[in-house]
């Protein structure tokens, strides 16, 4: 199980694996940067934006650097807030459904980014009650990861070794309104009580220019996008719109993907409608283990589960905002292949 634990002592024998602060230093100073909301720094690593002043950047270069995937290794996706949670909880219901009966799935005790850790944050960060990189290699295989980085930022070993990556992706409005509900409470620890929250229409602007961490977005999920189609056997794209219209359908395409297919036998017996009703938000945000406490010492378990809407947006963003960005999607999407449902059918 990826919860997996070391005590101290064991660790203090491994050797942890660190970039120098000085080279960080030196490398974000040859960085381009920007100001979101003229406040808060952001650096451009690599065509993609990182907040300049946290572990993450740091952390990110140890993953890059360090990381060793297996062939078995399943790595979940996504740009922030497109479904993350909600992916993560399915793919590890689909894999591990033969180990314990549902109700004594470990869904229910612990959070989803508790059992799916993120790669750069989570395991390469500083949060320690993590399994740490040292204890990687001791975790049964497959290994399920999560990441937000760019396909292209990727450590070579994911690319070209046997592991498969399932990315989500989600219609840019409504990441954007779930984006500044979850930013309230980190922004206001990073920037102080003073600090004038940003409105909707001053996200909108920085998702436009794509000057948010880990934007552009566009250019985020049209790499997957074109991964997917030039190798389907690596890369998973799926879309939230369709998993909140046909789950049965998107569990299905997961379970197949990762070389699990759902058996006749299990279909007629229901076991993919309990598994997308465990993972349901409104299952997922009743529990215990999802009401109270914090993932990585900040972000309140409870806030990874809001609404989880299609549309919810129509009740934040202008029409004219809306008009713009279908114009800016047009642009970004052009060619692709590649279209976002705005609202529920
Ligand atoms: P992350 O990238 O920080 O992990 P992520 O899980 O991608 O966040 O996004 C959270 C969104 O998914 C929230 O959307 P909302 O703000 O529009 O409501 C959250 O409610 C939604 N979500 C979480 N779990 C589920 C689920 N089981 N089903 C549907 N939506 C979900």
């Amino acid at each position: 199980m990826e919860t997996t634990k070391m005590n101290p002592s064991e660790l203090e024998e491994e050797t942890l694996v660190t970039v120098r602060d000085e080279e960080v230093e030196q490398l974000k100073k040859s960085l381009p940067k920007e100001f979101f909301m003229n406040k808060l720094e952001l650096i451009k690593y690599q065509g993609f934006w990182y907040l300049a002043d946290t572990d993450l950047f740091k952390s990110t270069l140890i993953f890059q650097r360090h990381f060793r995937a297996r062939d078995s290794d399943l790595i979940v996706a996504s740009f922030p807030k497109t479904g993350t949670t909600w992916l993560k909880s399915l793919l590890f219901s689909v894999v591990n459904r033969f180990n314990h009966p549902n109700n004594q799935s470990p869904l229910l005790t612990n959070h989803p980014h508790e059992l799916v850790c993120r790669l750069e944050n989570d395991i390469y960060g500083n949060a320690f009650d993590y399994p740490r990189p040292q204890h990687l290699s001791q975790l049964p295989s497959p290994r399920l990861f999560h990441t937000h980085l760019p396909y292209s930022t990727l450590p070579e070993s994911i690319k070209f070794s046997g592991c498969r990556i399932l990315y989500i992706a989600r219609n840019p409005l409504d990441t954007l309104v779930s984006i500044m509900y979850f930013a309230m409470k980190p922004l206001k620890m990073l920037l102080g009580d003073d600090f004038q929250l940003p409105s909707i229409e001053d996200y909108f602007e920085e998702f436009c220019a794509g000057r948010i961490a880990h934007g552009p977005f566009f250019e985020h999920v049209v790499e997957y996008w074109k991964q997917s189609l030039e190798h389907p056997n690596k890369v998973l794209f799926l879309k939230y719109e369709d998993l909140k219209e046909d789950p049965t359908l998107e569990l299905k395409r997961v379970a197949e993907f990762v070389g699990m297919p759902f058996s006749p036998g299990e279909e007629s017996e229901g076991v993919i409608k309990e598994l997308e009703e465990m993972c349901s938000i409104n299952n997922l945000k009743g529990l215990e283990a999802n009401k109270s406490g914090v993932i990585n010492k900040i972000y309140d378990k409870k806030s990874y589960f809001r609404k989880g809407e299609v549309g919810d947006w129509t009740h934040y963003i202008t029409p004219a905002m809306a008009e713009r960005m279908n114009k800016l999607m047009e642009e970004k999407l052009k060619d692709t292949g590649l279209s976002f449902r705005l609202l529920p059918h």
